[in-house]
């Protein structure tokens, strides 16, 4: 068996893949650490693996499965361990909304939240070390024909309104988590499943760009202690512990 996850330390997404792994017990796989701050993501090696240039992949016998929740989905089925799905079929389909959410609300919006904090100051170190038409020939290269388009539009940063707008759609969210996490300890029952997987790396980086203040115990309560028990989960703790492999190396 070979099994190589293509991901980055702090990536939300690749944060979703490692809990998966950790969650079922999966520890024999090879890690490529793909650097993102240097655009290692659309080298042409990498658009081989992912023809979209992000993170993460895996390959697992030879055959390449993308896409976070996808990649989750996989995780489960291939294989043995403990089932990070309902048995329940309702709760399985809330789940899925879930996934489905955490792609395009949650992800969605928390790279417009952090955009300005975060991958502008990254751009403007590569700048900074190359110059900006290096950037922008880098940005050219970004496979994907819709990512391309956005992040040329946002190299300049995102205006007020947005950010603004992404924030409410993500406190949306937060109050829908509220209300599920009502039926029990976790998102979709009582069965910890990919769902609370694949919402937990954007609580965390909302509470990252400041708005830990949304997930308090004042604020949403139950939210708040489903947030100190998925953290003291094993596997969550194992998946968020991964490091920069060149940071340490300093
Ligand atoms: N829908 C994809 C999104 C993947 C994604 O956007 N990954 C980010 C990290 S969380 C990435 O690689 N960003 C680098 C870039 O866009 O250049 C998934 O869920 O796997």
């Amino acid at each position: 068996m070979s099994l190589t996850l293509y991901h980055w330390w702090g990536s939300t997404c690749s944060r979703k893949a490692r809990s998966a792994l950790a969650e079922k017990g999966v520890t024999d796989w090879e890690s490529v650490h793909i650097d993102l701050h240097n655009f290692e993501n659309w080298a042409p090696w990498y658009v081989e693996i992912h023809p979209n240039g992000v993170v993460p992949a895996l390959k697992h016998n030879g055959k390449i499965v993308i896409e976070s929740s996808v990649i989750m989905e996989y995780i489960d089925d291939a294989f043995e361990g403990p089932a990070l799905k309902p048995e329940d079929p309702w709760e399985r389909a809330q789940m899925r909304v879930w996934l489905d959410k955490s792609e395009h609300i949650l992800h969605k919006n928390m790279h417009l939240i952090s955009h300005n904090k975060k991958h502008a100051h990254r751009w403007e170190e590569y700048i900074a070390k190359h110059s900006r038409e290096v950037l922008m020939d880098m940005v050219a290269s970004q496979p994907d024909k819709q990512r391309r388009a956005d992040e040329i539009r946002n190299a300049d940063g995102i205006p007020e309104d947005i950010v603004n707008f992404a924030v409410e759609r993500v406190i949306d969210e937060l109050d829908l988590i509220e209300k599920d996490l009502q039926r029990g300890t976790w998102l979709c029952g009582d069965t910890f499943s990919l769902a609370d997987i694949a919402v937990l790396p954007f609580v965390e980086r909302f509470q990252a760009n400041g708005y830990g203040e949304e997930t308090s115990a004042a604020k949403r309560p139950r939210l708040a202690e489903w947030f100190e028990l998925i953290n003291q989960r094993p596997g969550v703790i194992e998946a968020y512990s991964f490091m920069d492999p060149d940071a340490e190396a300093c």
